[in-house]
């Protein structure tokens, strides 16, 4: 090495002593089992699930699954070439929880070259992580990264890696999923509780109290707003919780949500429950929700009469209300004169009132309700408009379902699976094929799922995931 180019390599070294490693400032060092920057030698594994070319340099991303740690590395390159790992804690969307972390270049003599390994979750923070490598051949512009892979912590099958990609949508912060709305985070709250009860896993337990506690006085208050469905969505997730954690401010949450939806049912189309504060709309779903959530309340609550007398009130108004069509299947609503309007039937209109029909089934013991949603049940997983082929298909896929549309087969698979299970299981196998696609056809290399289960894969959003994480929870 010449003189000065010694000298100015000390320089620098004895200034990177003082300023410490060169890591940008929004990258706290996360500590987990180790901290970040561990040697790549000391890796107890290494997998790698995704990689990535520029000017014929292989960027790939490594992962020690046991050490839930991971490096990039570059290969057939020249010196000076870059390589460097960024790490998201929202599931892609962004890199602030680090971005040209370990960034090295080829040294010279070599054609290949790897970062320090950094940690894929923050486990202190309830960061739920994801890395990519990235890289560029010396001076040229190009930039290529990986798709963003994880470790199999949380991860190891694939109900526990459809949970933790939704977990990467939550917002500590406020306590909802980002990427989707109000309602829709009610039933990725439902969707995770049912996971963790089903599966006993405790890795997202803190997701309950930390939404109940941020949102109690959001929107209208006790997850009320102008919407009676939005109620509904909310109340059923306490139940949940409450059945979970038995911790009964859970239950009186629900239970403040059915009273306020019933405030809403008046005579208008001989009774039922207004969609909306605005009183224009007797629909199917918000009905179907108080027939759940009132009923579930009855079967919670010993002693209870009134909320057992409500659900059967509205079942018996719906049921003869013409909603439910001719072939056995929900259309979305009644019309000016309190006919069946034809609207479309989403597979989540087929969904709830097979679970409102089993809380009522529990409530009675009368065998007529599980008849009726066998009925439904039976006519929706045979649907050539809303199952074609076999494989569930919201009628407004694949462009059109909106921020809406993505969380309705969830709700549908959630309430198949609770009749399936509670009646031998005679859907067990439509399910699994449901899973099967999904889980073949519509994922990607961090277990984010897409909107239609037949595939292909489009996007990836908190109401797509929580579809996809109802999915494989009631796949058996
Ligand atoms: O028209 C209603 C319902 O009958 C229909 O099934 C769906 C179809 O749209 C609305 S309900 C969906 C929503 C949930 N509550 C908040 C509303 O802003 C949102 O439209 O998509």
């Amino acid at each position: 090495m010449p003189k000065t180019v010694r000298r100015i390599a000390i320089a620098l070294a004895a200034l990177a002593l003082v300023l410490g490693p060169a890591v940008p400032a929004s990258a706290a060092t996360v500590c987990d089992k180790y901290c970040d920057q561990r040697d790549p030698a000391l890796a107890a594994g290494d997998r790698t699930p995704v990689s990535a070319t520029v000017y014929s340099r292989q960027i790939v991303l490594h992962i020690s699954d046991a050490d839930n740690m991971g490096w990039a590395s570059i290969d057939n390159g020249d010196p000076t070439d870059e390589v460097w790992l960024d790490r998201s804690y929202d599931g892609g969307r962004s890199w602030s929880g680090g971005s040209k972390l370990g960034d090295t270049t080829i040294p010279d003599g070599r054609r290949g070259w790897r970062t320090l390994m950094y940690n894929v979750d923050d486990p202190a923070n309830h960061g739920v992580g994801a890395l990519r490598a990235c890289g560029k051949a010396g001076n040229r512009s190009d930039i290529a990264c990986t798709q963003w892979a994880r470790s199999t912590v949380n991860a190891g099958t694939r109900v526990d890696a459809a949970a933790t990609a939704l977990m990467q949508y939550y917002n500590n912060g406020n306590g909802l999923w980002n990427t989707t709305g109000w309602w829709n985070s009610a039933n990725a709250l439902t969707a995770i509780i049912d996971y963790s009860q089903r599966t006993g896993s405790t890795a997202y337990r803190y997701a309950i109290a930390n939404t109940f506690d941020k949102n109690k006085n959001a929107q209208g208050g006790n997850f009320t707003n102008d919407y009676m469905d939005d109620t509904g969505w909310w109340g059923l997730a306490w139940v949940r919780a409450y059945d979970l954690t038995g911790d009964s401010r859970y239950l009186n949450m629900a239970r403040i949500d059915a009273d306020y939806m019933y405030s809403f049912r008046d005579g208008t189309c001989g009774g039922g429950i207004w969609w909306r504060s605005q009183r224009d709309y007797k629909n199917a779903i918000t009905n179907e929700l108080f027939v759940k959530l009132a009923a579930a309340l009855h079967d919670r609550i010993s002693g209870d009469t009134n909320y057992l007398n409500k659900a059967t009130e509205i079942w018996n108004w719906f049921n003869a209300s013409g909603m439910i069509n001719s072939g056995h299947l929900i259309n979305d609503g009644l019309d000016s004169s309190c006919h069946n309007n034809g609207q479309t039937t989403w597979t989540y209109n087929q969904g709830v009132i097979l679970g409102g029909l089993l809380e009522l089934n529990k409530a009675t013991g009368n065998a007529g309700y599980l008849t009726t949603a066998r009925q439904i049940a039976d006519a929706a997983t045979t649907s050539s408009v809303i199952a074609p082929g076999g494989i569930l298909r919201e009628p407004c896929e694949p462009a059109n379902c909106g921020g809406d549309g993505p969380s309705f087969k969830g709700v549908f698979v959630r309430n198949l699976g609770e009749l399936s299970r509670a009646t031998g299981n005679p859907y067990a196998s439509f399910l699994q094929r449901q899973a099967d696609s999904a889980y073949a056809h519509d994922r990607n290399p961090m277990d984010q799922y897409g909107l239609s289960w037949a595939g292909p894969y489009d996007s990836s959003d908190g109401a797509r995931q929580h579809s996809a994480v109802d999915l494989m929870t009631a796949a058996p």
